[in-house]
């Protein structure tokens, strides 16, 4: 009996065989524990030797079947690890990694270097009032000056932040001066759309107030700025120009070296002044004095990286993207 046990035992193909045999031989019905019932009908002496056998028998068929349950167990892990191997020979998936957009690029490039002049970074909302993008910027409502600046309103009265000035309005009223504060951030303007000018763009504004700050201070302020940028021996220039938030106003350019063509040239980057007294007095500021530059970054990106029409670096092409993949 145990050999033939045995052997269904040790030939069965899986769990679910070995289950039902476990039944057919060790359960309520089984072989085996029919065999224990007829001890009942046995004469006490012939007992004890008959029961010692056929414990003995359960005892060798229940370790067969824990044995075989193992050893079915340890070949299933080995299929399960047979069907899952990797071949680690195989070239892998490269992940597509992204990168981010060239104006992203330059925007930290320009706010590092800000930081490490002393500055802080600060942004402000992009959707403006009139009163902190015109009227505190001493533009009056018919001043012609608006006419450069023109934009989208929205039905309630207010509109797009046409430059990123409207912060010096909003970080003098809720701040005391001395400071320096830069400003990166997006500006709209309602323009005919051509190869430099779009009707979304960034600007970074730069802010420096406190006592006795002067114009000296500003170019200064703006060389630094064109030397960590372009390297040592870069020069800057003023031209006088109007702008109703600052006077004196100019307008700056960088002498450089143009990375593409080698030339050296003047390039025009934005505009910079005093802060108007007027500008002062919308805040509540008295006897300080202090400067303000602001340009676009778009300009400077594609002077600087060769890009000929301002939309490229807005059509999403990928193809565009990828050329300028960590550049800055
Ligand atoms: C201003 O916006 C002033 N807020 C700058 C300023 C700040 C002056 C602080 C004084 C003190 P302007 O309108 O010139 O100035 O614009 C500044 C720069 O933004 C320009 O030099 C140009 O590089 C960029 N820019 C202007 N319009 C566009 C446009 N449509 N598309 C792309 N860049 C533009």
């Amino acid at each position: 009996m145990l050999e033939e046990a045995l052997a269904e035992i040790r030939s069965a193909p899986d769990a679910r065989a070995l289950q039902l045999l476990r039944v057919a031989w060790l359960g309520r019905k089984g072989r085996v524990t029919e065999r224990l019932k007829t001890l009942g009908g046995l004469a006490p002496e012939e007992r004890r030797a008959a029961g010692a056998e056929i414990n003995a028998l359960k005892q060798a068929v229940e370790q067969a079947f824990d044995e075989r349950e193992r050893a079915l167990e340890a070949a299933a892990v080995q299929a399960q690890l047979e069907r899952e191997r990797v071949d680690v020979t195989l070239p892998g998936l490269r992940p597509a990694a992204g990168a981010h957009h060239l104006l992203t690029q330059v925007m930290h490039k320009l706010t590092d270097v800000f930081r490490t002049l002393g500055y802080e970074v600060v942004v402000g909302p992009e959707l403006e009032d009139d009163h902190h993008n015109f009227e505190a910027l001493n533009f009056p409502p018919e001043h012609p000056a608006r006419d450069t600046q023109d934009t989208f309103w929205t039905t309630d009265g207010r509109l797009l932040r046409t430059h990123t000035s409207p912060m010096q309005v909003r970080y003098m009223r809720d701040h005391r001066p001395p400071f320096k504060v830069v400003v990166p951030g997006k500006v709209f303007r309602n323009e005919a759309v051509d190869t430099t000018h779009e009707a979304q763009f960034h600007q970074l504004e730069a802010l420096v107030v406190g006592e006795r700050i002067t114009m000296a201070d500003m170019r200064g302020a703006i060389e630094a700025m064109a030397v960590a940028l372009f390297g040592p021996g870069t020069r800057t220039r003023l031209q006088p120009t109007f702008f109703p938030f600052v006077e004196p106003g100019a307008e700056f350019a960088i002498w450089w070296t143009h990375p593409k063509t080698g030339k050296e040239e003047w390039l025009e980057l934005g505009g910079c002044g005093m802060v108007h007294p007027n500008v002062f007095r919308a805040v509540g500021y008295e006897d300080v004095t202090g400067f303000a530059f602001g340009f676009g970054l778009e300009r400077m990106a594609m002077v600087t990286y060769g890009v000929s029409d301002i939309r490229d670096l807005y059509r999403g092409d990928v193809r565009v993207l990828r050329q300028f993949r960590g550049v800055a």
